[in-house]
């Protein structure tokens, strides 16, 4: 997918600009310190927020491929699970590594500040890709998609989908303090009460960023919410999770969900009913764009402080001529 496809592709085919510094769009919000010499530390560490996830791994193919055409290397690590104790010190120990930067997804959107403070103090130049902290002081640029868009794009297309019912709809999100999801969940529930005043949101359940725990919240919700007319997964694991909850409740296609991301299983799940729509994200063109930014920032040029990435719904309809943002398994 070209990186300058900068928009927000509504499930109807109609196109929304995405809000703040777009890739390949320079503002006037980034710092600039120009003319620097060329950088002898052209190291670059990205950590992501969990290991083997399709989401991470293609935003790691997008990283890697813009590290190598620039001449820099990029060095990847991840915790084993979604988990800021598990993360924190994965960051720590590259204090001795001195990175020229540090791309990270942080797990938790206040306790690895202070990880990511020790980093900044060691020189490196910090770029969020995909999370980010509530202390913006930290990052020198932040990519992620529009999340509050996503949900609300999540939102219009639940209301298609069930259009003319009454009942309840489910939003499942995965931990407190993860950012991204957090966004989805909120962008999705207001906008829910204006694109279908019908329905009503039983409330934000969180899942642990676990898929099994998703199952069962929505084997709960379907039990005691006789009207449960939809769910609103917040990412790929509860989305996964939803999917095997509906299945073993016997609701798949009477109640419909709306995931978020691409995962080749997801892909599966729109392609044979299990899932009725999917948001999906671009994370290739994330990591490329941390990259580029952190190489900037390196360099001493103008820098974005935020950048917004493209997403995209997907339905069965129209799922195969969208085939570039569904997510890779390796590069
Ligand atoms: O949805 C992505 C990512 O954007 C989010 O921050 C965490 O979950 C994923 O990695 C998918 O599992």
């Amino acid at each position: 997918m070209s990186t300058r496809t900068l928009v927000v592709v509504l499930a109807a085919g109609a196109l929304v600009a995405g809000c703040g510094g777009q890739i390949g769009q320079n503002n006037n919000s980034g710092s600039q310190s120009g003319g620097a010499a060329a950088p002898s530390n052209k190291n670059l560490e990205l950590v992501v927020g969990v290991k083997n996830e399709p989401f991470y791994i293609s935003m790691q193919c997008g990283a890697e491929a813009a590290a190598k055409a620039a001449g820099y290397t990029l060095n990847t690590q991840a915790p084993d699970k979604f988990d800021p104790t598990l993360q924190a010190p994965i960051v720590t120990a590259l204090g001795a590594k001195k990175p020229a930067a540090l791309l990270i997804a942080p797990t938790d959107d206040q306790t690895m500040s202070r990880q990511m403070k020790q980093i900044k103090d060691t020189g490196a130049k910090v770029i969020e890709v995909d999370t980010a902290l509530k202390d913006t002081s930290i990052a020198e640029s932040s990519i992620s998609s529009d999340n509050t868009k996503g949900g609300e794009l999540a939102a219009q297309t639940m209301a298609k989908l069930t259009s003319g019912k009454t009942g309840s709809v489910l939003v499942l999100d995965t931990k407190t303090g993860t950012s991204t999801t957090a966004a989805r969940a909120k962008g999705f529930e207001e906008e829910l009460k204006k694109a279908a005043p019908d329905l009503k949101s039983i409330g934000i359940q969180f899942t642990d960023n676990e898929p099994s725990v998703a199952a069962q919240k929505v084997t709960a919700a379907v039990a005691s919410n006789p009207d449960l007319v939809g769910v609103f997964a917040t990412n790929l694991n509860t989305g996964e999770g939803a999917a095997t909850g509906l299945r073993s409740a016997g609701k798949v296609g009477a109640i419909q969900l709306v995931g978020f991301d691409a995962s080749p299983s997801e892909v599966d799940g729109l392609k044979n009913g299990a899932f009725q729509a999917l948001i999906a994200q671009d994370p290739a063109t994330i990591g490329k764009a941390g990259v580029e930014q952190a190489i900037a920032a390196i360099e001493g040029k103008s820098v974005q402080r935020n950048i917004s990435a493209p997403l995209v719904a997907l339905t069965k309809d129209d799922m195969t001529t969208k085939s570039e943002f569904f997510y890779k398994t390796k590069c």
